[in-house]
């Protein structure tokens, strides 16, 4: 029984390697030590050697793929390797598409069916039909629940990923057309509006009850633009509405309490949009508050 770190420094648009700084730059702020604070028998299983992109090359509606793909091999390959016998995996982005890498993995190393809370302010469910950007990152989870486009044979066989139906996505209040309505009809959607509406302890129970009454481990998979912009700007695509802190903790003490969390993913912080180190701040203050499980 242990809890396990991996940096994850993945991005797939060039314009994005911001992202995969929050890796080199968490760790030298000490994430490391807030982290054992909550939990003093942590791992450290390094990083994954991800793909640099310095130009965005291939279709306009998907950019940058056999890239991912790589980034996808490295990160379910190391995995694998390293999380057997672990409780609880922290994985630190770099972008939301390690998804599908990591799943792959945890798949291998957990037995049962998986579920997951997404909590994001942007749904990460278009595919190429969709998408208007050709950014992966804005498709990782429709391909981890089987959607888009084919991947390699090894990630086929154990597709879909993620079933949808039990996929909690919380905290949307900016989805693509196209995309808005496969989230509705595939997925559990409870928009930052709706969270506001029903109140965070109503939202937290119910997604807890969701995922434990039908799933045998759970991913909490935390894209920190989800945050209002009042608490955390450093993203890439900060939108108002967002949710608050406290909120964020409500969900994550509802889900130890089923005390099937194996991973938790924190992604998608950009330090080069954090100029006064106020994000950085908020995220090492954080992160040992969603490991502990009181
Ligand atoms: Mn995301």
């Amino acid at each position: 029984m242990k809890l396990s770190f991996v940096g994850i420094p993945i991005y797939t648009l060039a314009k994005y390697r911001g992202m995969s700084e929050a890796v080199t730059n968490l760790r030298s702020a000490g994430i490391l030590s807030r982290l054992r604070s909550a939990d003093p028998n942590l791992v450290d299983l390094g990083d994954v050697d991800c793909p640099r992109i310095e130009a965005d090359l291939g279709s306009k509606t998907l950019h940058n793929f056999d890239e991912f793909l790589e980034g996808t091999r490295k990160v379910r390959e190391k995995l694998v390797k390293g999380i057997d016998g672990t409780r609880l995996t922290f994985l630190l982005g770099g972008e939301c598409s390690f998804i599908v890498g990591s799943t792959a993995a945890l798949k291998i190393v957990h037995k049962g069916r998986p579920g997951i809370v997404w909590m994001d302010a942007h749904g990460d469910y278009n595919t190429p039909e969709t998408t208007d950007s050709g950014f992966i990152g804005g498709m990782c989870l429709a391909m981890a629940c089987g959607r888009g486009p084919r991947l390699t044979s090894e990630l086929e066989a154990a597709r879909p990923l993620l079933d949808p139906e039990y996929v909690v996505h919380i905290g949307s209040r900016s989805l693509d057309p196209g995309e808005d309505k496969a989230l509705e009809s595939n997925v559990k959607l409870i928009t930052a509006k709706q969270v506001k509406k029903d109140g965070i302890g109503k939202v937290a129970r119910q997604t807890a009850k969701h995922v434990n009454d039908s799933c045998d481990w759970i991913i909490a998979h935390l894209d920190v633009d989800v945050f209002d912009p009042s608490v955390m700007s450093s993203v890439d695509f900060p939108e108002p509405g967002g949710l608050r802190d406290y909120d964020i903790l409500t969900i994550f003490r509802e889900l130890h309490k089923t005390g099937k969390i194996n991973a938790i993913d924190l992604t998608a912080y950009n330090p080069n949009l954090d100029k006064d180190g106020r994000g950085r701040s908020f995220l090492l203050d954080i992160a040992p508050k969603l490991v502990a499980t009181e």
